[in-house]
């Protein structure tokens, strides 16, 4: 028997105290089990219901309840909604409860496996609705969102039609005496493959300068010791993640955190910076501090006076000098960034720099969101890309049959075991 016809629960809201707390149960035996724990005989579905969960005889909690009747749920099963007090000894005690009278608790992201096993939703809502749940930023969410309502299955069929149009296109030559034919196919084919190409790259091309918005952006923090560089990530972090001294090469290895500018994810980087070593500590921290440099999309480098030109090796970079609340007369020259931690003072313009330098590419959402999209695209794009349609074109329809076997692995069932458990290892338990 298939683990899916096992019914489930589990506790769809964060763990830990709250108000109110959801949990939801789906399969077969949900009306049963409501029966077992309320002690009722009926329940009308899509209703709320006022009720008193039992085990056994003893009361647990007075609840709310709506059942969702199969296939109209978001499982496409039997659902429970369970809504208690959220007291962790009230979740504890029905947890135990829904075992006793025979569910099991799901696996992350079951419910959502199972919706999409039922139809009730796509490959690529299904993977909306993780990167929904996971997005950090406002325009991770935008993402998501867009493609929940439809992006990427809109482009998906597009591509599919164009495809199979000129597939049939392709057969038809194939089978049929030239003089049967109107003439120009073949030319008309080369021209649509072309287009095809055209309209995936565009797409690519969107994707990959949006990466900033998947991935977000890095940001290396090097300079001398001293230099204030660990207070101002503690001061954009707003808490101490990184240990601040008076110290020269207080910081040894590499600190990161993350924080939110106009929507994009900046990772900085806190370093143990540039600088001779004295022990195989520093030496290690200084060698990872060239690798975050190179790797970074923008580096800050922190000054200590005027020493700017022994960073020329540095390409990618903004020089900023802390500590301004010490200095009377401030830097006024542009490229120099006046900055305090300790008042704050400079550091929103410094941000806006930040992203200004880095995120300029990215005002249009992409519909290939996902490294799986992307990957599938590009390989359509190179079988397309390749093909010659000289000599025997039954190669070219092959081909072309590959292409489209591609791109329904975006959207359909094909090939569904194998892509699940990747898309699910980013879900929760209880969606
Ligand atoms: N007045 C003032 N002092 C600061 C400011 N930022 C840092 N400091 C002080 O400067 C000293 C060094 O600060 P850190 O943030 O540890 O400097 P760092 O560049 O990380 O130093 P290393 O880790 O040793 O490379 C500490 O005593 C801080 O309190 C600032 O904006 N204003
Ligand atoms: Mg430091």
């Amino acid at each position: 028997m298939s683990k899916y016809s096992d019914t489930i629960y589990a506790l769809s809201t964060p763990p830990g105290k709250s108000a109110i707390a959801v949990i939801r149960v789906s399969g077969k035996k949900v009306l049963k089990i409501f029966k077992q724990i309320t002690k009722k005989s009926k329940i009308t579905p899509n209703k709320t219901n006022l009720v008193f969960l039992k085990n056994n005889d003893a009361l647990i909690d007075q609840v709310l309840v709506i059942y969702f009747k199969s296939p109209n749920s978001f499982t496409g099963e039997d659902v429970l909604e369970i809504n208690c007090h959220g007291g962790l000894a009230v979740i504890d005690k029905i947890n135990k409860t829904l075992e006793d009278v025979g569910a099991r608790l799901a696996e992350p992201g079951e419910f959502t496996k199972r919706a999409l096993l039922n139809n009730k939703i796509d490959l690529v809502k299904t993977e909306s609705i993780s990167d929904i749940i996971n997005a950090e930023t406002e325009k991770q969410r935008e993402l998501a969102i867009k493609n929940i309502s439809g992006g990427l299955s809109e482009f998906t069929r597009e591509i599919n039609k164009k495809i199979t149009t000129n597939l049939a296109n392709l057969e038809t030559l194939i089978d049929f005496s030239d003089e049967d034919l109107p003439k120009n196919v073949l030319k008309k084919i080369k021209e649509q493959n072309k287009n095809i190409i055209k309209y995936i790259s565009k797409e690519l091309k969107t994707a990959e300068a949006s990466k900033p918005i998947r991935e977000g952006l890095r940001i290396g923090i090097v300079g001398k010791p001293n230099t204030g560089k660990s207070s101002f990530i503690n001061y954009i972090s707003k808490k101490n993640v990184s240990i601040v001294t008076n110290i020269p090469g207080t910081t040894t290895d590499s600190v990161t955190s993350s924080i939110d500018i106009k929507g994009l994810k900046f990772t900085f980087h806190d370093t143990a910076g540039l600088r001779r070593h004295k022990n195989k500590i520093e030496e290690i921290g200084i060698k990872k501090t060239i690798e975050i440099i190179e790797n970074s999309d923008l580096n800050l480098v922190f000054l200590n006076s005027d020493e700017k030109n022994k960073y020329k090796h540095i390409s990618n970079k903004i020089f900023v000098r802390s500590k301004s609340d010490k200095r009377k007369n401030n830097n006024k020259k542009q490229s120099i960034y006046d900055i305090s931690s300790f008042t704050g003072a400079g550091i929103p313009r410094l941000l806006n720099e930040i992203h200004n330098k880095t995120a300029k590419k990215t005002e249009e959402m992409p519909v290939l969101s996902r490294e799986r999209h992307i990957k599938i695209m590009k390989n359509i794009l190179e079988i397309l890309s390749g093909l010659e349609f000289k000599g025997n074109l039954d190669i070219a329809a092959f081909e072309y049959r590959a292409a489209l076997n591609l791109c329904m692995e975006i959207n359909q069932k094909f090939d569904i075991e194998k892509i699940l458990d990747i898309i699910f290892r980013d879900f929760c338990i209880g969606k």
